[in-house]
């Protein structure tokens, strides 16, 4: 997208919308639950919307280019999402907040300084901050909703250890879709106007569910007994701390916070983001959807660049000894390179500077392990890599980006299990998906098909145009 177009769209998007701007509740707002809070936003957005369409609907972002239509359609305006924007230059804002700021401002755990995602969920669909006890309410609301069907269990239970945890984590989420209250009403034949809520219940019910089963995947795969239960008297983080079996480090619990806040969102294209869209359209339910999304995110180039970045770590240690010399980092990163591969964590099909979510794990990992040898050896790739890649010539951006960072802090807290890092991604990134498909749904959003077409057609179409 056009940078003047990009600003056009920042400054205009907070006094159009009825919640794109992030404010704090009014009185009446805060004894609301969230549901409760969503239907009263809904009926101004779908007017909201209807004015955009009526006043905007016959305008063009401008045109599409045949390098578009075969690059992967990098840049190309063609889907709405409320949730979040990303900016190339200054990265992810969440309903118009930087991490910095969603950090001051959403609640936190007693004694915690991380911003609780149970907060940042209730910001992602209404664009307002909520009160301590609403994100408390969250909170107990998805410790009730926990417990999986003890058919989920058996089919984690029954997954061989050989398995990558992706698959074993996107299984159990679309057997999930047996107790779909969408897909039940849906079938009983219900209204348009109730979509939204039956896909509200599934989308709290999915995201309550996934400490569990990523806990019950964790426990099996890496033979560590049964995952502890859900404690209906702590937080979304600790909880999922806990089934992972590291509730006691209070450190590791708050980096679970910062850990599902930064990587919940990241605007509507990537491809978990708009796999979970694309498939919610057919109205196929949140499960579904974002089983869907979670084979995406379990693609090298997306979410599995986290587990790729710690095996590329480990693998030049092996190679060069812990605590190599600049130049024999070079040398390996010219290898990686010069043997056809991408380095790890490194580049973003939007993004041009360094990740804010690369920034906000370093700035965690100078406050609790600043003396820690991976981060060192992170601090020092992050020193060395972008240069290479300059000269190499191909990468459009040679920054870092969230994945560079994430497995280092994981280590050092004893989660040492790289294949288990991008369920993890997934637990956090089903917020985001969330969201959008539940204002999908209360917005009527219809059945996506875009238009291909062939090379073939392509040749013909422009046979006589220079
Ligand atoms: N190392 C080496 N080459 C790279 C590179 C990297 N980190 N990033 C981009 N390139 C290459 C890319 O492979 C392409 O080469 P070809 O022309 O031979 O195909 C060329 O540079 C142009 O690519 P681009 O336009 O800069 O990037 P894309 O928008 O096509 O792709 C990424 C974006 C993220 C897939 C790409 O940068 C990459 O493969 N990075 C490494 C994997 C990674 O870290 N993925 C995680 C992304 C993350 F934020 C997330 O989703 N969680």
């Amino acid at each position: 997208m056009a940078s003047a177009l990009r600003l056009a769209l920042r400054k205009a998007t907070p006094a159009r919308s009825a919640f794109a701007a992030t404010r704090f509740a009014s009185t009446s707002a805060k004894q609301s639950t969230l549901k409760e809070r969503l239907a009263e936003l809904i009926p101004a957005e779908i007017e909201n919307v209807k004015a955009i369409r009526a006043e905007h609907g016959q305008k063009t972002f401008g045109q599409v280019t045949v390098d578009q239509v075969y690059g992967g359609m990098r840049g190309l305006p063609a889907l709405l999402w409320d949730g979040s924007v990303l900016d190339p230059e200054e990265g992810i804002r969440f309903r118009g907040k930087t991490i910095e700021e969603c950090q001051a401002a959403l609640p936190k755990a007693p004694g915690g300084s991380e911003p609780l995602p149970e907060g940042l969920f209730w910001l992602l669909l209404t664009g307002e901050i909520p009160t301590p006890e609403q994100v408390n309410q969250l909170s107990k609301e998805w410790a009730a909703r926990a417990a999986l069907p003890e058919f989920v269990e058996e089919i984690i239970d029954r997954c061989p250890g050989t398995l990558h945890p992706m698959s074993q984590f996107s299984m159990a989420v679309t057997a999930l879709n047996h107790d779909s209250s969408f897909a039940k009403a849906y079938s009983e034949g219900i209204s348009k106007k109730e979509y939204w809520g039956h896909t509200f219940e599934d989308s709290m019910d999915l995201i309550a569910k996934l400490p569990n089963i990523a806990g019950r995947i964790y426990q099996n795969v890496y033979g560590k007994g049964k995952p502890a239960p859900i404690d209906p008297s702590k937080d979304y983080s600790w909880n999922l701390a806990h089934v992972l079996g590291f509730s006691d480090n209070e450190a590791f619990v708050e980096l679970m916070r910062l850990y599902i806040v930064i990587h919940s969102d990241h605007e509507g294209g990537n491809v978990s983001a708009h796999t979970g869209k694309l498939v919610g359209s057919a109205l196929s339910d949140p499960f579904l959807a974002f089983g869907a999304s979670l084979n995406g995110l379990a693609g090298p180039l997306h979410g599995l660049a986290n587990q790729e970045v710690l095996v590329w770590l480990r693998k030049m240690q092996d190679k060069i000894g812990s605590n190599a010399s600049d130049e024999a980092v070079k040398e390996y990163v010219w290898s990686t390179l010069k043997g056809g591969q991408v380095v790890p964590g490194y580049g973003h099909a939007v993004l041009r500077k360094t990740d804010p979510r690369y920034t906000a794990q370093r700035a965690f990992a100078l406050k609790h392990l600043p003396e820690d040898p991976l981060f060192k050896l992170v601090g020092q790739v992050y020193n060395i890599v972008p240069d290479i890649l300059l000269e190499a010539g191909k990468a459009k951006n040679p920054w870092p980006n969230v994945d560079a960072h994430s497995g280092a802090l994981l280590t050092h807290y004893g989660l040492h299990q790289m294949q288990f890092y991008t369920v993890l991604f997934g637990v956090s990134r089903a917020f985001g998906v969330a969201a959008q498909l539940i204002w999908d749904r209360a917005l009527g959003a219809p059945l996506e098909r875009p238009k291909s077409y062939s090379s073939e057609a392509i040749k013909k179409m422009f046979a006589n145009r220079k």
